[in-house]
């Protein structure tokens, strides 16, 4: 996992827009952001302690490429980069390939996460946040759940900061 400050440049979600200024592990602490590596992928022993100490009760595996998803490859990248929360916590785990999390700052800069084959992160509720692939066009993720229904995302703009969750995650963060 590689942490550090989108440069905000034009050009292709994909490309690494790294601005060279890295963010610190507490950084992401603070904005409520956890990381994990569980470099064995096959073994699902520490995922599986992971998802029943914190109450994880569903799962999938989600293969974003070309090779998968077909003509609607494209759309559904656009689609996961749309800024949006969950009111529920989301848990990512990269199980081959590579991808990019960005989620807000306090000052709603834009973060960049780069996370490859064993990188887990926990993005608390209420965080903006949005997700590409890389250059290399292919990342196989388990995505775990809590509950169905509270996975819906809900793009930024659509009454969001009024919600609950965005309001109680702002005052986890901000004190
Ligand atoms: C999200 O919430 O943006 C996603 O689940 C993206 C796909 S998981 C690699
Ligand atoms: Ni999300």
């Amino acid at each position: 996992m590689k942490a550090y400050w989108y440069d905000n440049e034009p050009g292709d979600q994909r490309l690494p827009h790294d601005s060279g200024r890295s963010v610190d592990p507490s950084y992401l602490s603070k904005l409520g952001v956890l990381y994990q590596s569980f470099p064995e992928v096959d073994d699902p022993t520490s995922v599986d302690a992971l998802a029943w100490e914190r109450n994880y009760k569903n799962r999938d595996t989600i293969c974003v490429s070309p090779a998968t998803m077909g003509d609607a490859y494209e759309s559904k990248v656009k689609m996961f980069f749309n800024e949006h929360l969950h009111e529920d916590e989301e848990i990512r785990y990269i199980l081959d390939g590579a991808g990019y999390f960005d989620v807000r700052s306090e000052a709603d800069e834009w973060v960049r996460l780069r996370l490859e084959k064993g990188d887990l992160i926990v993005l608390p509720s209420g965080i903006y946040h949005r997700f590409t692939s890389d250059e290399q066009n292919y990342t196989k993720a388990m995505r775990l759940f809590k509950d169905e229904p509270k996975w819906t995302p809900l793009n930024r703009d659509t009454g969001t900061d009024d919600n609950q969750y965005r309001r109680d995650y702002l005052r986890a963060r901000d004190g």
